[in-house]
């Protein structure tokens, strides 16, 4: 049974991930056709293991198993990806929540709770500034400024909800919080400590805070050759210096907080052009709200300054660090010392929808090792044996509190 839940598993991690592929580019932004194309493959998953699919108003895909009870168990992840990510992100954990409720539900009939498999949309907001939208709905948190958000192409998250045949906010059809025993999250670790220390699968014990945002940063813009290096005000170098002065301030910090700038945009990005103006990203994370609260005084402060540039600030709906349930990380030990797996209780540096979901229903994620720590990235990859065992476990956590 195992071996072909297995061969099931690395299967369906090929097919989706050729769903997010755009030319020599990968990316599954929600709402997209890549994303309707991953939904008519987790759509016919689903109803292959006998689960019933059903959408909420903003799109998140749901595959339900009727319990004896209205409790509800919930797992899974979410369905879209990083531009040029991998094949793993979010993926892993809907396919195996699929192949795990799908078997135990061949297994051994109807289950005690009813079980509900989530396919989350826009986790990583690649498409849109704040991120976690699918779970953040789940929870009862899009608001209406995030629902004003708009796309590198100026199409609203509303609009894009509506292009894709939702409805949009309105009557919720994902089930309310109180109904929801509990969630579980599988997911790939993203970074490499259980690569280095050797234990098989993480039981995390919390998600990281962050703080997400752009800054757009106008200076004057004139020629490269003719105006003199003191009477510039160039948005690059100010740019540069902001980044610098950021990171050195992280750096302090030591293991505590991260600090990135991954997206800078240019205008006009020309060579012989001193740019009119500069617009950056920035993404912050520690597990210290305090630290988190540092940071954006840090960045409101720019706007203090008389230095002749103008600043522009945006802030994406902050995330703050959740903790993961104890009763759950307890079982989750107990569980991974029955079936023999070396584990490690560990913290996670990445974001997940478990953090929205942690501030209402008890949340616990399991991690599998990532290979080289490598994640975001095209050579994202996590070996089958380790998956598979990061699924044993699933499968009996969930098991255990579904079925028994
Ligand atoms: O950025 C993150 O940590 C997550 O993958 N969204
Ligand atoms: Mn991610
Ligand atoms: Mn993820």
């Amino acid at each position: 049974m195992y071996n072909g839940e297995l061969a099931w598993i690395e299967n369906a991690l090929d097919c989706l991930y050729e769903t997010g592929k755009m030319g020599n580019l990968h990316w599954r932004a929600t709402y997209t056709e890549e994303d309707q194309k991953a939904l008519k493959l987790l759509e016919q998953w689903m109803r292959e293991k006998d689960l019933e699919v059903v959408y909420d108003d903003i799109g998140n895909l749901f595959g339900k198993i009727e319990g004896e009870q209205d409790r509800i168990v919930l797992t899974g992840s979410h369905r879209d990806t990083v531009k040029n990510g991998g094949k793993y992100d979010g993926a892993l954990g809907i396919i195996c929540a699929i192949a795990a409720a799908g078997s135990l539900y061949a297994e051994l009939g109807k289950p005690k709770r009813s079980v509900e498999v989530v396919a989350f949309g826009e986790e990583e907001g690649s498409r849109f500034l704040s991120g976690y939208l699918g779970s953040r709905y789940f929870v009862g948190q899009l608001s209406d400024d995030i629902l004003q958000e708009q796309d590198a192409n100026g199409i609203k998250l509303t609009e894009a909800i509506r292009q894709a045949g939702f409805s949009g906010k309105g009557m919720q059809k994902s089930p309310q919080m109180q109904d929801i025993e509990r969630f579980i999250e599988l997911h790939i670790e993203q970074g490499g400590v259980l690569e280095q220390s050797g234990e098989q699968v993480g039981l995390v014990t919390s998600i990281v805070g962050l703080l997400i945002g752009k800054i757009t940063i106008e200076g004057h813009q004139n020629h490269a050759g003719t105006t003199p290096m003191h009477l510039r005000k160039d948005p690059v170098t100010r740019a540069a210096q902001f980044i610098t002065e950021m990171n050195q301030w992280a750096m302090a910090y030591g293991e505590a907080v991260t600090c990135t700038f991954g997206e800078i945009q240019v205008f006009p990005n020309k060579s012989n052009v001193i740019a009119g103006s500069v617009s950056l990203s920035f993404d912050i994370r520690s597990t210290s709200p305090a630290v988190l609260q540092e940071a954006q005084t840090r960045i409101k402060n720019l706007q203090q300054q008389e230095d002749g540039f103008r600043y522009t600030l945006e802030f994406a709906a902050p995330d703050a660090p959740a903790q993961m349930d104890e009763d759950g990380l307890k079982l989750l030990e107990e569980t991974a010392k029955s079936l023999h797996l070396s584990y490690r209780k560990m913290h996670s540096g990445a974001g997940h929808d478990a953090e929205m979901l942690a501030q209402k229903i008890k949340t616990n994620m399991i991690f599998v090792p990532s290979v080289g720590g490598i994640s975001h990235s095209p050579l994202e990859y996590s070996k089958p044996d380790d998956i598979g065992r990061g699924y044993l476990l699933l499968k009996a956590f969930l098991r255990e509190i579904a079925w028994s």
